[in-house]
């Protein structure tokens, strides 16, 4: 059964005994997570990403292929706004909370690399960082210097490829993830005996399916999220709220 409990109540003295003991910990973050940073997410109905422009687009490889320029673009448009912003209160949190339950492994399907600068060491970052670019034909690394030297170019050739072209190291609708991130993020969630799930609508995959898994292999399940989500249903608590609230409750929590 599932408690869900608002930002104007008390924490449940249960949640909070639990996570005392949790001796291994995986937190799934999504774009909500740095919603509050100023970073739109994709779904939400007046300011996500797909509600002005179509996903299929900008976020697969047809859609690069079809308008390179375009695509270029908007990544440059999203990494200038990302490095306008900062980490709120929920990815600085979420680093606290790593130092005193130990082990703890943070997966995310953000691609700002907030969770390091708030503090996170270990990281898994499933689809991507935005601030890397690759060559769409070898995908090997094109340094920042490449792209600095190209100002005014859209989209920018690859120094590896004649027919290739700078494109983001994310992960594209359509793309394999990482084997290896992806190996260690299920694994890790086999072996948790909590699974916080916190800004994330859990319709995209394979992400969406660590929290089946950690449940299903024992471990308990807190939500932090305003709205009901495709997760919801495998939550043994679900924070209705802002994660930059309820993230730094979790870790007050730890201290009382
Ligand atoms: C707050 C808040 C606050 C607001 N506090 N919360 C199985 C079933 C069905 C389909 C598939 C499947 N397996 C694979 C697929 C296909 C596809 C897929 O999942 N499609 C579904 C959409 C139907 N998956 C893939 O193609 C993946 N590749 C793959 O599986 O390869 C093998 C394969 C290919 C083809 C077929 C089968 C197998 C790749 C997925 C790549 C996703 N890429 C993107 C773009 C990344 C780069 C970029 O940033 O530009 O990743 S799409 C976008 O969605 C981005 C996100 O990481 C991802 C998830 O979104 P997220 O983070 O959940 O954001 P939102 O906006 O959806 O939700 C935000 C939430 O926050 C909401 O709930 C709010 O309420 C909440 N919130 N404010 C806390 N303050």
């Amino acid at each position: 059964m599932t408690l869900s409990i608002s930002v104007d109540e008390a924490l449940d003295p249960g949640l909070t005994s639990f996570l005392k003991t949790a001796r291994s910990v995986v937190v799934l973050t999504g774009a909500g997570v740095s919603a509050e940073s100023g970073v739109p997410t994709f779904r939400d109905a007046q300011q996500g990403f797909w509600a002005r422009h179509d996903p299929m687009q900008l976020a697969t490889p047809d859609g690069f292929a079809r308008d390179p320029g375009l695509v270029w673009d908007w990544y440059q448009w999203r990494r200038k706004l990302i490095a306008e912003t900062s980490p709120n209160a929920g990815h600085r949190a979420i680093a606290e909370l790593a130092g005193q339950l130990p082990g703890l492994v943070v997966i995310t399907q953000n691609v700002d690399g907030f969770h390091q600068l708030a503090g996170s060491r270990h990281v898994l970052e499933l689809h991507g960082n935005i601030q890397r670019s690759i060559c769409s034909r070898t995908r090997r690394d094109i340094p920042a210097s490449w792209l600095d030297a190209h100002p005014d170019r859209s989209p920018v050739p690859s120094p590896h490829h004649p027919q290739g072209l700078a494109r983001p190291d994310v992960v594209w609708f359509g793309e394999s993830l990482d084997e290896k991130l992806l190996g260690a993020a299920f694994a890790a969630a086999q072996a948790c005996d909590l699974v916080i799930v916190a800004g994330t609508s859990g319709v995209v995959h394979p992400a969406a399916s660590i929290p089946a898994v950690a449940v299903e292999h024992g471990a308990r399940m807190i939500e932090v999220n305003p709205v009901q989500t495709e997760l919801s249903r495998l939550a043994d608590w679900r924070l209705v709220g802002p994660s930059a609230t309820w993230l730094p409750r979790l870790v007050e929590s730890l201290s009382k």
